[in-house]
């Protein structure tokens, strides 16, 4: 049998997550998953590199709230691969809406809040590239 193709997906401990001490608990989490670092870099995003991220929800009502709320302090920024990396990383992750996430996952464990939800995750191979564009420009 072939090796698994490996794939790419940027992964962001968001501010909450930093700031409450839980970097080591994603990582740990991913990690014994089975998937593999490539990247990391603790940073606090400027608004234009999180109006660029989030660009998709620019006509939410939410953006304004994200957008301060993403850039409100260090943020974890993470390339990690492995075989299905990007779905892999989103059933760690659970449910966008923290309450609605299975216990056993990261925001089901540790989050209540939408907005506040601890982690993200691309949600397919083409934001995976653009995402990891634009936090890592030199992993081309
Ligand atoms: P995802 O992070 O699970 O892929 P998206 O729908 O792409 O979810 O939303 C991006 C981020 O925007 C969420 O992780 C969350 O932080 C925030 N968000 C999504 N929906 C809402 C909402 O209804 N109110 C406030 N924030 C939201």
């Amino acid at each position: 049998m072939s090796a698994p193709t490996p794939e790419r997906t940027l992964v962001l401990v968001k501010p909450d997550g930093v700031a409450r001490g839980l970097v080591g608990e994603v990582i740990t989490r991913l990690e014994r998953k089975g998937l593999r670092l490539v990247a990391a870099e603790l940073r606090t995003l400027t608004a234009e590199t999180a109006e660029t991220h989030y660009a998709e929800h620019r006509e939410r009502p939410f953006f304004g709230s994200l957008v301060e709320f993403i850039t409100s302090g260090p943020l974890m920024a993470l390339v990690v691969e492995g075989p299905r990396a990007i779905e892999a990383f989103r059933a760690l992750a659970g449910a966008t809406d923290p309450v609605k996430a299975g216990p056993g996952t990261i925001r089901g464990d540790f989050a209540l809040e939408v907005q506040n939800n601890i982690v993200h995750g691309s949600d397919s191979p083409e934001s995976a590239a653009r995402e990891i564009g634009l936090f890592f420009p030199d992993l081309g």
